[in-house]
């Protein structure tokens, strides 16, 4: 089946997150947009059966230190399953996009890949503001709710393949 939009997903094919305990970490920069991002993710996770206790949520000034806010948290909580990231870039407004996007996609890879757990890439990487607004609770969805959906899948697929499941 073709997916491009997890935000309007089949519950049925979601993990429970029962006993899962996730990281979020929102970006201040273009809190507009990261906020509802970082709402959808919250609230996905506690649908889904993530409770309260088992989410920790941290904010960091942009998205350049999401990658730092992702080691720091899985170093110290060697619990956390999977750890969400959050941030919004527009390429229209700032000349640093490029730096930032590398950065991040780059750094975040490397965070996951050091601690073995799945780390989430919800960046936003957008033209303008309006593409922004679209995906962060608009006509395209909410990529915060689509994060969410991810670690648990993720989770999930590590837990099955650790155990020889799949
Ligand atoms: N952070 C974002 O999350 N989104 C942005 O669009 C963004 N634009 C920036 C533009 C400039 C010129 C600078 C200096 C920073 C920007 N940042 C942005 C903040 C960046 O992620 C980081 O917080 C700072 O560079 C401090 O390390």
């Amino acid at each position: 089946m073709k997916k491009t939009n997890l935000s309007e997903h089949n519950a049925a094919e979601v993990p429970s997150g029962k006993g899962f305990r996730i990281g979020i970490v929102a970006a201040e920069w273009n809190s507009e947009i990261t906020h509802p991002m970082a709402q959808g993710a919250y609230d996905t996770l506690m649908q889904y059966g993530v409770t309260a206790d088992d989410i920790r949520v941290v904010h960091v000034p942009g998205s350049y230190e999401l990658t730092t806010a992702a080691d720091l948290m899985l170093r110290n909580d060697s619990h956390l399953d999977a750890v969400i990231c959050i941030g919004c870039v527009i390429q229209g407004e700032t000349r640093h996009f490029d730096f930032i996007c590398e950065a991040v996609s780059q750094g975040l890879t490397n965070v996951s890949l050091k601690h073995e757990k799945p780390v989430i890439f919800s960046l936003l990487t957008t033209n303008d503001m309006q593409q922004a607004l679209d995906r962060s609770g608009g006509k395209h969805g909410n990529k915060g709710i689509e994060g969410a959906v991810t670690a648990l899948k993720m989770v999930q697929l590590q837990h099955d393949l650790e155990h020889n499941k799949q």
